[in-house]
């Protein structure tokens, strides 16, 4: 079948986001098109050439831009809530979430029109112990329904698959469980839509046992299609194109390295990470009695996420990014920097 002919399951979700978006999909269509070198007609192939030279810009800038700023915050901020004790013991956190429409610059001078969780993409890293309770107050404060469904064991009616509507809150409360890494995001249909405009987040449930100390980083994997045409221009982690090559993470020579890796990339298939001239331990879904791997590369399906361990024998730059090229060259790649 010729390219002309084809219909693909991206033409479909096209239509689904152009009857979804309306008014409002034109609107930021004309808003970006100053940014000539991401065609609204163009192919996944072509714009991924037409790209090359901006992103090459990209790779060499050290600016400490405010997106790079968020994704660096990102990478060592974690939200433990506000924490008080109930007579019986247990303790509990409390967290304020609110659904908000906010402008991300996700590259050097690129904004995109985010659906966000208190104004991040990705949003806070909610952090827990197993057997706390939670409670998240939601508040949405956005121009389209939105709601937070956890991943984890919880009551039916905690999921968050019901339409919190602009205007109004709920809280969800469920005991934290099974410990593991895991995500949340929104479940408001289309659900291409509402997550890929940024409505997600790392949610890390620690063992009552805690981890060995270490370094730890928290790492989303995701993608933006800043032209609504049902794919992604840019790839990262953590929101920001490059963030890390530029700006490269400075870790110590044999320091134990734990990092909360997720994949919410929407309308690819899988995403991967792949370190350069080094081996790292995984724990899929961040369970120490799941079967581990030590690898240097894994793949993750959307939602798909775990724990990576590592340490760094010798001193200087070890490169990571994605493992499907394309991804990394729009923006999914970094560098350690060991010291
Ligand atoms: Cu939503």
């Amino acid at each position: 079948m010729s390219d002309d002919n084809k219909i693909s399951r991206r033409d479909v979700l096209k239509i689904g986001a152009v009857g979804a978006l309306g008014v409002a999909g034109s609107y930021y269509l004309n808003k970006i098109s100053p940014f000539s070198n991401v065609s609204h007609a163009a192919s996944h192939s072509t714009h991924n050439e037409k790209s090359t030279h901006n992103t090459h810009n990209m790779m060499n800038d050290k600016t400490k831009t405010d997106g790079y700023k968020m994704a660096e915050r990102l990478l060592t901020e974690f939200d433990y809530g506000k924490v008080t004790k109930l007579p019986n013991g247990q303790t509990l956190r409390e967290y304020t979430v609110v659904a908000m429409d906010k402008e991300i610059e996700i590259a050097k001078g690129i904004k995109f029109p985010g659906w966000t969780y208190n104004g991040t993409i990705p949003g806070p890293t909610f952090r827990c112990t197993e057997g706390d309770l939670l409670r998240f107050h939601f508040i949405n404060k956005g121009s389209h329904p939105h709601s937070i469904h956890f991943h984890g064991i919880h009551p039916p009616k905690m999921d968050g698959i019901t339409s919190i509507y602009p205007g109004e809150s709920f809280t969800y409360e469920f005991e934290a469980k099974p410990y593991g890494m895991h995500i949340y995001h929104c479940h408001v249909l289309p659900l291409a839509r509402h997550i890929h405009k940024g409505l997600y987040g790392n949610f890390i449930i620690d063992p009552k046992t805690p981890r060995e100390p270490a370094l730890e980083l928290n790492m989303v994997m995701n993608g933006f299609d800043i032209d609504l045409d049902g794919e992604n221009e840019f790839y990262t982690v953590n929101g920001y194109a490059f963030a890390f090559m530029n700006h490269p993470i400075k870790v110590k020579k044999d320091q134990l390295v734990r990092i909360y890796l997720s994949n919410l990339t929407e309308f690819d298939l899988i995403n991967s990470f792949h370190l350069h001239a080094n081996f790292f331990t995984y724990y899929p879904t961040g369970r120490n009695d799941n079967p581990s791997q030590f690898t240097d590369t894994i793949m993750m399906c959307q939602g798909e996420r775990g724990i990576i361990e590592v340490r760094f024998p010798y001193k200087g730059m070890y490169m990571f990014h994605a493992h499907v090229s394309e991804f990394a060259e729009l923006g999914w790649m970094g560098f350690f920097e060991v010291e």
